[in-house]
């Protein structure tokens, strides 16, 4: 407790998930030393103590409360079945964990893998979806470069994580059924301490700013007063748009904040409705 007391946070050592964790932190305002060979550093500035670790490891030291909160993904969570909360969503490194068969292959359904052998590292989640499925399969848990097991008749199907899809490409497969969307997410330990929550949610109080500044961007056009009305209605900005009259007689400037999902067709009717001189921002932080 007291001045000393710190939030322990679990992180990947090194791998995919590693820089965007520390460029989370980053945009947090949370500086910290990360020296190449360290197992732990000390935030600068902020009450937080960072731990880098395997990402297989995260949820254990996370459920032990060694580390009170982890960035992993949630592949590896679920997987791992520890007993941690998830605590947000964090929206980077999304792949997906797929079953991909040979290309060449006949695949109607599921029932394709009736008594089929499949090679995965995710043997857990592979087996619940094969009971929720009533398929009968054998699981063949292999650690590395799943992709090749079909090609050298060690298995008939694969379940491995899937981003570009251009592994399994390369590799003569095709991808045939989902089983679970994954991303980077903050977990928690189940047992804070109140002291250790506050500091939690000073952290994601910070998150959250950050994650919505990701998500929008700050417009500005200029746009002719009789098609202002018709403008403003398609922004919406935070509250309303702001307003400004230009120095040239007649117009306006206008500026608002735009969701990334809308973006490129408000822009097209923005354009269409009289708009010019278009600008977009990003923005850094975004506190509603
Ligand atoms: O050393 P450590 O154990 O910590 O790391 P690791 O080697 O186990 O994990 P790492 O760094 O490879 O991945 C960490 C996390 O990143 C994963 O648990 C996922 O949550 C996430 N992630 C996102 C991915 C991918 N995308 C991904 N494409 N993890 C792995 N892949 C691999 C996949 O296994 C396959 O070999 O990339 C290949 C497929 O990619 P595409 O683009 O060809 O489809
Ligand atoms: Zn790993």
């Amino acid at each position: 407790m007291g001045s000393k007391m710190k939030l322990k946070l679990a992180i990947q050592k090194s791998g995919r998930l590693h820089e965007d964790s520390i460029k989370l932190l980053k945009e947090c305002g949370i500086d910290i030393s990360n020296g190449a060979n360290k197992l732990k550093t000390e935030a600068t500035n902020f009450p937080l103590e960072v731990f880098f670790l395997r990402d297989d490891d995260i949820p254990q030291y996370v459920e032990d409360a060694v580390a009170d909160i982890g960035i992993v993904g949630e592949n590896v969570v679920y997987e791992k079945n520890k007993s941690v909360e998830l605590v947000e969503k964090l929206g980077f490194a999304p792949c997906r964990l797929s079953l991909a068969v040979s290309r060449g292959e006949n695949y109607r359904d599921v029932k394709y893998l009736e008594g089929k052998k499949i090679a995965t590292s995710y043997p857990s989640l592979v087996q619940k979806y094969l009971d929720e499925h009533k398929i009968n399969a054998e699981i063949h848990e292999i650690s590395g470069s799943v992709e090749i097991a079909p090609g050298i008749g060690l298995a008939d199907a694969i379940c491995d994580l899937v981003s570009s899809g251009s592994t399994l490409l390369t590799n003569g497969l095709k991808e045939v059924e989902t089983i679970l969307n994954s991303q980077a997410i903050l977990i928690r330990n189940k047992k804070l301490s109140d002291p250790h929550q506050q500091l939690l949610n000073k952290l994601l109080f910070r998150i959250q700013a950050v994650k919505k500044a990701r998500n929008n961007k700050y417009v500005l056009l200029n746009a002719p007063n009789d098609k202002l009305k018709e403008i403003i209605s398609l922004l919406p900005g935070m509250k309303s748009p702001t307003v400004l009259p230009l120095a040239d007689e007649g117009w306006s400037s206008v500026h608002s904040v735009l969701s990334e999902d809308e973006f490129w067709d408000k822009i097209e009717q923005l354009k269409a409705a009289g708009a010019q001189g278009i600008l977009v921002v990003p923005i850094e932080k975004m506190v509603i």
